[in-house]
């Protein structure tokens, strides 16, 4: 535990009441003058921390920004969220997490930014990445799987996020084959999955997630919208938490991880056709070299979508963009 994390501890554990500066020197083991030091350095980050010359210091405010504290505080998972790197502003979590992954850095690692400079979308298209509004995070996975499983980590990732974002806000959060969240139609969230592999073993796998939590609509591209701008609509004038979010998706990604691990996919694909706002709707199925319209049918073993067409046929579509057109 670094000194900051330490001193707010303390803090947090008599939160509402003071503690001395004689007792917080006590326990830190360091002098008044560089317990100031560190004090000032958390309001910087945003704490709001009350200094009384009698009774010492005391916490109010505790910010909602990513900060690693922050996250792993009572924080309910074991591999996911182990260490915890938060970045004002990165050009992409997935590309830090990448080279972090390439020196080693373990499995459960996740990257966490207040603002994406370059923000990816999956095909090389761009995910808009407004500070302050959004969770932009990036995990490091090494399971111990093929190359063509990588689906499954990403439909584990979309049941995860849709059920943190119902848990979190109590909004109707769908998962649209392969990676988008929507609620009511529109994208609020994108899963971009990205691996390392050699022949048939994966070395490691970047699970990305971008999720509009505060983020108002005005900076969003047409068709996505924010967890604060469903619920206005609903009639609810909320910010959601995106601390508390955040807790949530990691400890959802690992409880699903560890199905995953113990008892395959198929309690995942369960659970997303659960939460699928697409099985039994008209799409329109886009590939790189045609475009056709079916019925999305089922989820295949390995995560992908299997369409039936004119006649019966069924067809495995395995990438590319599916939209639902009823
Ligand atoms: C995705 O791609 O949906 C994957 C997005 C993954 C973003 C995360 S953020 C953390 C991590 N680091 C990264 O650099 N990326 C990941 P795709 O299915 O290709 O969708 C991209 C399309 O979604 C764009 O072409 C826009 O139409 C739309 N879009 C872009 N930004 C959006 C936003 N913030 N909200 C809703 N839709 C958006």
């Amino acid at each position: 535990m670094t000194l900051d994390e330490n001193i707010l501890h303390l803090l947090r554990n008599n939160r509402g009441s003071y503690i001395s500066g004689e007792e917080l020197r006590k326990h830190a083991g360091i002098s008044r003058a560089a317990i100031w030091k560190h004090i000032e350095k958390l309001r910087e980050e945003g704490y709001e921390i009350e200094a009384s010359p009698h009774l010492g210091y005391r916490l109010i405010h505790i910010p909602d920004s990513l900060l690693p504290d922050e996250i792993k505080w009572k924080l309910k998972a074991k591999i996911i969220g182990r260490e915890v790197i938060s970045y004002k502003k990165v050009d992409s979590t997935n590309d830090v997490a990448y080279s972090l992954a390439e020196k080693g850095m373990k499995e459960g690692t996740v990257i966490l930014a207040e603002e994406q400079a370059r923000g990816k979308g999956r095909l090389g298209r761009k995910w808009v990445s407004h500070p302050k509004g959004g969770i932009y995070m990036s995990c490091i996975l090494r399971p111990k799987i093929s190359p063509n499983e990588i689906a499954r980590i990403t439909l584990l990732a979309a049941v995860a996020v849709a059920k943190s974002v119902r848990e979190v806000s109590g909004l109707p959060a769908m998962i649209k084959w392969p990676n988008d969240i929507l609620i009511n139609g529109h994208k609020v969230c994108g899963i971009l999955t990205e691996m390392k592999a050699e022949q048939d073993t994966v070395d490691f796998i970047i699970l990305g997630i971008g999720i509009n939590v505060n983020t108002p609509s005005s900076h969003l591209p047409e068709g996505g919208t924010s967890l604060r701008e469903e619920l206005a609509r609903s009639g609810r004038d909320e910010k959601i938490s995106r601390v508390d979010l955040v807790k949530k998706v990691i400890e959802n990604i690992e409880e699903n991880y560890v199905i995953l691990k113990k008892e395959g996919f198929e309690p995942i694909i369960d659970a997303w056709k659960h939460f699928s706002a697409m099985l039994g709707s008209r799409v329109k199925v886009i590939l790189q070299n045609r475009v056709f319209e079916a019925e999305a049918y089922d989820i295949d073993a390995d995560g992908a979508l299997l369409v039936r067409r004119e006649r019966g046929i069924l067809e495995r579509v395995s990438s590319g963009d599916v939209i639902i057109i009823k």
